[in-house]
C-alpha cells in the first residue's frame, strides 16, 4: 500500500494526464485502434473529430459515431467510427475514447500524431492496465493474466488466465490473508489481556490455524507446477543418429511437412524449431542435426549447438532406427540424456526386419519409457502423446482447478508465505509468547499480499508493467 502512495506521488501524475497509444499491431489489417484514457480523452477527440449528423455528447457514453479525423488544415486524414465509453464503467475506469480508422501504419500513426498534439500523452507499455489497477478495477494479479491472455498459446493455458482474470486466485489469496488477518487480530487482543491460560488458549489455537492455511498455500505452490507449464510450455528436443526419423516425427506430429527429409544421412543442418499442443500443454518442439563422428565442420556445428539444446531442453525424445542394430553413437547419445527427462523412439516400426533388441534397449532406457513408432505409416503417435502429456503432468495435476497459479512471481511469492508460516508452526510449537510468531504470521500476510498488489512496491509494479504491450 506503501508502494502505491510513492508511485502515485512520483511526479508522474499518473492519473491526470491522458494518456493514448495506437492498440492494434502496427501493419496491414482491417482495423487501426487508437485509445485514449484519461479526462481529457473527450475533448481532446473533439478537437480532431467531426460526426456527419449531430454533434455527439459525452453524456450518452458506451457509443459509437461514424465520421472523420480532420488535421488542423481541416483536411480529412481518415474515415473512422470513434467509440466513447464514459468513466467509471470502461477498463480503466476513466473516460475512454476509441477511434477505429482503416488498419494501416499510416492512418494510425497519422490519428495518434493529431492526438498526442491536442494534449494527450503517449502512454507507456501497459499504462492503460496499470491504471485499471490503480483505479481498483483490477488488483495486480488480475492484471497480470492479461498478459497471459495475450500470450496464451493453447485453449488450456488460455482459459486459466481468464480464470485468473476472474478473481479465481485473488479470492483464495484475500480469503487466507483475511485469516491471517484474524489471527493477528487475535494476538493484539492477547497482548492486551496478558493472562497465562488464556495466552495458552491462544497458542494452541494459532497453532491449528496456521497449520492449516500453510497447508492451503502448500497446495496452491503444488499446482504452480502444473499452471507453469500450461502457460510457458515444454521444450522438447528429438535427437538422434542421422537418417533415423526425426525430421519425418517432427512432421508426422506437426501434421505438416515442415523439415525437409530425405534418404541422405545429414539432411536436417539447422535447429527448427515448430509448437505443438499436447492435451493442452503447449510444446516447443525441436529437431536437431543428427549426431556421429564426422569431420564436416558444417555438420560439427551443427551438432555442438544440439549439445547445447539437449541442456536446456525439459525432454528429450531420443529416437533409433528399428532397422538398424545399436552403435556406438547410439550409446552415446544415450549416454548423453542419462540425467535427462527422456522417452526412447524406436522409429520404422513397419519395417519387416528388426534389428534392435527390446531387452537391450530397455537396459539403457533406466526406467524410461520406450515405444515403438512409425513416423511413415504414423503409428504409435497416439500413444507418444499420451506418455508426453503422463510424464510432464504426473505428479503435478492437482485436477482442474481454476485457481493455478501460473506465474512465477506467484509461486516465489506463496514460497515466502510458506516459509513464515513454517517459522510460526514451529516457534507455537516451542510454546514461544504469541506476539513473537506474529511478526511471521504477520511476514506471510505481507507476501501473500505481493499477489494481489495490496502490499506492493513501485519497482514490481514498474518490474510488471513494463511487459506488457504499447497500447494495452
Ligand atoms: N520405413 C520407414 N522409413 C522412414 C520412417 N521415418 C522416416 N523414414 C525414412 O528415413 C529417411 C530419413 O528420414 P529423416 O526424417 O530425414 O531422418 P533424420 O533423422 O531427420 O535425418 P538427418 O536430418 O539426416 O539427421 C527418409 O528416407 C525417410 O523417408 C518410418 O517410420 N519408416
Ligand atoms: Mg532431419
Amino acid at each position: 500500500m506503501l508502494g502505491l502512495k510513492n508511485y502515485l506521488a512520483g511526479g508522474l501524475n499518473l492519473l491526470e494526464d491522458t494518456i493514448a497509444a495506437i492498440s492494434t499491431p502496427l501493419g496491414e489489417g482491417g482495423i487501426g485502434i487508437v485509445r485514449l484514457s484519461g479526462p481529457a480523452a473527450f475533448d481532446i477527440a473533439k478537437k480532431i473529430f467531426r460526426s456527419k449528423k449531430k454533434e455527439w455528447s459525452a453524456a450518452e457514453g458506451h457509443r459509437l459515431v461514424y465520421g472523420h479525423i480532420l488535421d488542423p488544415a481541416g483536411q480529412i486524414v481518415d474515415e473512422v467510427l470513434l467509440g466513447y465509453m464514459k468513466a467509471p464503467h470502461t477498463y480503466t475506469r476513466e473516460d475512454i475514447i476509441e477511434i477505429n480508422c482503416h488498419g494501416g501504419i499510416v492512418p494510425s500513426k497519422k490519428i495518434l500524431e493529431l492526438v498526442l498534439s491536442a494534449g494527450a500523452r503517449l502512454a507507456r507499455p501497459g499504462e492503460f492496465s496499470l491504471r485499471a489497477f490503480l483505479n481498483g478495477r483490477i488488483d495486480l494479479a488480475q492484471a497480470e493474466s492479461i498478459i497471459d491472455i495475450i500470450r496464451a498459446r493453447t485453449e488450456t493455458g488460455l482459459k486459466l488466465a481468464v480464470a485468473q482474470l476472474n478473481g479465481s486466485l485473488s479470492r483464495k489469496i484475500l480469503e487466507l490473508q483475511d485469516r491471517l488477518l484474524g489471527l493477528l487480530a487475535q494476538v493484539e487482543a492477547n497482548i492486551d489481556f496478558p493472562e497465562d491460560d488464556l495466552e495458552a488458549a491462544t497458542g494452541q489455537e494459532l497453532l491449528r490455524t496456521v497449520g492449516e492455511l500453510l497447508e492451503q498455500v502448500e497446495d496452491l505452490i503444488r499446482g504452480a507446477q502444473a499452471g507453469k507449464i500450461y502457460r510457458e510450455g515444454i521444450r522438447t528436443i528429438i535427437i538422434g543418429r542421422p537418417n533415423v526419423g526425426k525430421s519425418s516425427l517432427l512432421n508426422a506430429l506437426l501434421r505438416e511437412n515442415r523439415a525437409i527429409v530425405s534418404d541422405i544421412p545429414g539432411t536436417t543442418r539447422d535447429i527448427i524449431e515448430e509448437m505443438i499442443n499436447i492435451g493442452g500443454i503447449p510444446l516447443k518442439i525441436i529437431d536437431t542435426a543428427g549426431l556421429h563422428e564426422t569431420e564436416n565442420i558444417i555438420e560439427k556445428i551443427g551438432m555442438e549447438k544440439t549439445r547445447e539444446m539437449i541442456n536446456r531442453a525439459d525432454l528429450v525424445l531420443v529416437v533409433l532406427d528399428a532397422g538398424r542394430e545399436l552403435v556406438a553413437a547410439d550409446l552415446d547419445i544415450i549416454g548423453s540424456v542419462r540425467d535427462k527427462k527422456a522417452v526412447f523412439l524406436v522409429n520404422k516400426d513397419d519395417l519387416a526386419e528388426k534389428k534392435i533388441s527390446v531387452e537391450e534397449l530397455d537396459v539403457l532406457a533406466a526406467g524410461r519409457p520406450v515405444l515403438w513408432v512409425s513416423a511413415k505409416e504414423e503409428t504409435g503417435l497416439d500413444e507418444l502423446e499420451e506418455k508426453i502429456f503422463e510424464m510432464v503432468m504426473g505428479g503435478h495435476l492437482s485436477g482442474t482447478d481454476d485457481a493455478l497459479v501460473t506465474n512465477t512471481r506467484h509461486k516465489q511469492a506463496l514460497e515466502a508465505a510458506q516459509r513464515h508460516l513454517t517459522d510460526a508452526v514451529a516457534e507455537l510449537k516451542k510454546k514461544v509468547p504469541v506476539d513473537v510468531a506474529a511478526i511471521d504470521i504477520r511476514a506471510a500476510w505481507e507476501a501473500l499480499g505481493e499477489i494481489t498488489g495490496n502490499t506492493v512496491t513501485e519497482d514490481l509494479l514498474d518490474r510488471i508493467f513494463a511487459d506488457f504491450c504499447i497500447g494495452k
